[in-house]
């Protein structure tokens, strides 16, 4: 048996440092060093190494738990990071300072550890950062702050670009495991570069990390291209882009041979489809903040003529932030519980009466009839009154915005309809087609409904989700209960 002394000092590592050195005691037990290869090369390492020995530090040959002090040259602190959590084999983070090799010489001229300042530390800033983030990354999207500033925008595309063709393959549990994984992905505060970043986070599937490492690796999935080439995913997603037309219709008409815009006739769609049809290019075409305030200010003054002192309140994407949208979308309300009531049909007669409306529905539970087909339990379909409508937004409305023009000139023709029409040579209209989703609700509820309507889809999921299992509460758009209560009417 090595007595525990001697052991500490050939454990220490001597190997290189020469037989004389092995013997001398540590001097600063609290201080047990490594030198990184990497970059300094053996030989100096070795000189570095013996040097360090000679005054009185412990160097360790090998990287371990033991280790306090790292000492590297040349190199970023993120490859000594990566490079350490691989040489103990992935079993966490070790404590240790990462020091720049002038930490190392000014101790060996001072002859003890001198006291690490910033300008020692490796890039502690940004590692700290990348640790914190990576660690403390809530799994409820809810709990998360997540900007506009999408920083790992090539990875999250294909991870959404997978959740849609989930979501039109009636996989709506595989869409929505790809969108949770989308969203952890967009609220890191920096690009994800190798995937030993991810270790950690949460909502990360097999599935999705299988994405991110071929993204990662070869700069595309192979998986989503192909979904991107396929002829079933190209038809659904041409023939769900017109408003009114859901999976379930899309799925009937391309068992039936449809699987072109050219191939429907008016005769057959419901009036929805022939205004989603009809206005197909302009529909699929990015709604601008400047269009979604051109919108904003007719609601207003139809809100205000037909019934002064009620309320509009924009919701969904643009409430969010999103500088562009699918649509526009607004909550309705009067400051007196009541008075809401026979609000929606007066704004829409109103609008109807100025020539703003395409194509208005307005009904309750309308969420359902969306999706079309048989009804489908959704988690957030509210029995506020609702009107879908395609507005006429005339041109005078948003002109003279820098913003609106160049998001017009970012949308592509969307189908060979689009296109068609075009060479037709209609010429630039004086308006654009815009769909906009009014919602009314009694001022009682309207703080439930404006959260259940702000968005995102997964944000509002994870919030019910969030405060049922973790608080016991039930939040719809129209309330928020108390599980562990007991309400009597
Ligand atoms: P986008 O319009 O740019 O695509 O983005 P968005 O504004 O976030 O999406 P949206 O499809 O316009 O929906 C806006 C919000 O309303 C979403 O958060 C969605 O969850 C919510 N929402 C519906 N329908 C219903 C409904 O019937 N009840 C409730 N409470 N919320 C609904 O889309
Ligand atoms: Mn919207």
């Amino acid at each position: 048996m090595v007595p525990l002394k001697r052991r500490k000092v050939v454990s220490s590592g001597a190997g290189s440092t020469g037989s004389d050195d092995v013997t001398s005691p540590s001097r600063f037990p609290q201080v047990v060093l490594f030198l990184l290869e990497r970059k300094m090369g053996a030989s100096r390492r070795a000189f570095l190494s013996q040097l360090g020995g000679k005054n009185g530090f412990q160097v360790e040959e090998q990287f371990s738990e033991r280790v306090t002090h790292v000492v590297c040259e040349n190199n970023s602190g993120e490859e000594v990071r990566r490079r350490l959590e691989s040489q103990v084999g992935g079993r966490g983070r070790s404590a240790a300072h990462l020091l720049d090799v002038s930490w190392f010489t000014e101790s060996m001229r001072a002859g003890r550890p001198v006291e690490i300042l910033d300008r020692h530390k490796l890039q502690e800033q940004q590692m700290n950062e990348v640790e914190v983030e990576a660690f403390s990354t809530p799994s409820y999207a809810c709990q998360r702050r997540t900007t506009l500033d999408n920083h790992n925008a090539v990875l999250t595309d294909a991870l959404s670009l997978l959740a849609e063709n989930a979501e039109l393959s009636d996989e709506d549990g595989r869409g929505v495991a790809f969108r949770r994984a989308a969203a952890v992905l967009k609220s890191l505060p920096e690009p994800v570069t190798g995937l030993t970043q991810l270790r950690g986070l949460p909502c990360l599937g097999g599935h999705s990390l299988r994405v991110i490492k071929d993204v990662l690796e070869n700069g595309a999935s192979s998986e989503v291209e192909a979904t991107k080439q396929s002829e079933r995913f190209k038809a659904l997603k041409v023939l769900t882009g017109i408003f009114g037309v859901g999976v379930k219709t899309a799925e009937r008409w391309i068992r039936e041979g449809i699987v072109s815009l050219q191939q429907l006739s008016e005769q057959t769609l419901n009036r929805a489809q022939q205004a989603g049809l009809r206005h197909y290019e302009d529909l699929n075409r990015p709604v601008t903040r400047a269009e979604a305030a051109a919108v904003a200010a007719v609601v207003e003054e139809a809100v205000a003529s037909v019934l002064p002192g009620a309320r509009m309140t924009l919701i969904g994407g643009f409430r969010r932030g999103k500088l562009t949208g699918h649509d526009v979308d607004f909550l309705l309300t009067h400051p007196e519980e009541g008075r809401e009531a026979g609000l929606m049909p007066k704004v829409v007669s109103w609008l109807d009466s100025q020539g703003f409306l395409l194509y208005q529905k307005t009904t309750r539970n309308s969420y359902l009839e969306a999706k079309d087909g048989p009804a489908r339990p959704s988690s957030n379909m509210d029995r506020f009154e609702r009107c879908f409508s395609v507005f006429k937004l005339p041109e005078e409305a948003r002109r003279g915005d820098e913003e609106a023009r160049g998001g017009a000139e970012e949308a592509e023709p969307c189908s060979g309809l689009a296109a068609a029409s075009q060479v037709k040579g209609e010429g630039p209209r004086p308006w654009r087609a815009v769909r906009v989703d009014l919602v009314v609700s009694p001022i009682s509820q309207f703080a439930f409904a404006l959260l259940g309507w702000t968005g995102s889809k997964l944000f509002e999921r994870e919030l019910r989700r969030w405060a049922g299992h973790e608080k016991a509460m039930s939040l719809s758009s129209h309330a928020l209960y108390d599980n562990k209560q007991v309400f009597y009417e």
